[in-house]
């Protein structure tokens, strides 16, 4: 196939029309850069010491290149490859279309945009998520033994998979926890500049809870997020970005022809607890300030 919107097949074609597209591409050019990459990284988890967790806790992030092997990540992709194709039901499938849109296998996996809830259905994807070295990771980093809060796959699909906008993952409310949770985000393809790779502002976590906004999705105002700061995370499959709910991130638009599909897990230490409703509103919503976007 072509990269050439004209030439793409409409059926996988993701955006509805012209005025769409151009709106993903301005946002693609405007709310991202692709000029700082990520350069401080470990090669394995073994390498995460005291100066990688303090690290961690004053950027927000850490990169691990190789976290899961080859046979990991096959297993893995086939998994969720299974779930989107309805060969195992359970876990939940989010699509960016209505079902009786989709006429083929290959349009229900482009309209796949999020599995989730799949670790108590599907044995190759709970072995990741309390894999010994994640939790050994995550252990450090918390300071206390982890529990799994949150699994997920994002699925950023060839030709117009969409924006993730900025957030922090402690503004949805199933990660808003009084303590801080941490994520640990695998790439199962190669994940790239040019196909939506994970972006962070640095040591935006320290600033604490900011308003999100219902505007493209439940996110950070646009006018807020320090762009001149961003950083990609590009990623082999395997290697993975681990960081913290409050972190500011977002990933572009991917106009590619390759697939992004990356695992999510978030963990939060054992004696975290929810917010209540009122703790949350006062961090994460614009009630103490009304400041709108
Ligand atoms: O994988 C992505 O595109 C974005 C993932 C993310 O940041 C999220 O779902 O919270």
């Amino acid at each position: 196939m072509s990269n050439n919107a004209q030439q793409r097949d409409p059926a996988l074609h993701a955006y509805k029309n012209a005025q769409q597209e151009a709106m993903a591409k301005e946002i693609a050019r405007t709310m991202y850069r692709y000029d700082r990459i990520a350069e401080d990284r470990l090669a394995t988890p073994e390498e995460l010491d005291n100066e990688a967790v303090r690290k961690f806790w004053s950027q927000g992030f850490l990169v691990v290149d190789r976290v899961l092997d080859a046979a990991e990540v096959a297993r893995s992709t086939e998994a969720i490859m299974d779930i989107v194709h309805g060969k195992l039901t359970g876990p939940k499938v989010q699509l960016v279309k209505r079902p009786e849109e989709l006429h083929s296998p290959e349009e229900r996996e482009l309209a796949t945009r999020k599995v989730h809830n799949y670790i108590q259905h599907e044995p190759r994807l709970q072995a990741v998520a309390y894999h010994e070295k994640i939790l050994a990771m995550m252990a450090k980093l918390l300071g206390e033994a982890p529990k799994v809060a949150q699994d997920q796959a994002i699925l950023k699909p060839p030709t117009g998979g969409a924006e993730k906008p900025w957030h922090q993952d402690m503004a949805y409310g199933n990660l808003a926890y009084d303590k801080s949770v941490v994520g640990i985000w695998i790439a199962l393809d190669p994940a790239e500049l040019d196909n939506g790779c994970m972006h962070v502002i640095p040591g935006s976590h320290r600033s604490g809870g900011a308003p999100h906004y219902a505007v493209r999705d439940w996110q950070l105002c646009d006018s807020g997020v320090q762009v001149e700061t961003d950083v990609a995370v590009p990623l082999e499959p395997g290697g993975a970005l681990l960081f913290s709910g409050l972190l500011h991130h977002g990933t572009p638009p991917n106009f590619s022809m390759k697939r992004r599909r990356a695992l999510q897990i978030h963990y939060a230490g054992e004696s975290a607890q929810k917010l209540s409703p009122e703790e949350y509103k006062r961090m994460f919503t614009n009630i103490m300030t009304n400041a709108e976007c």
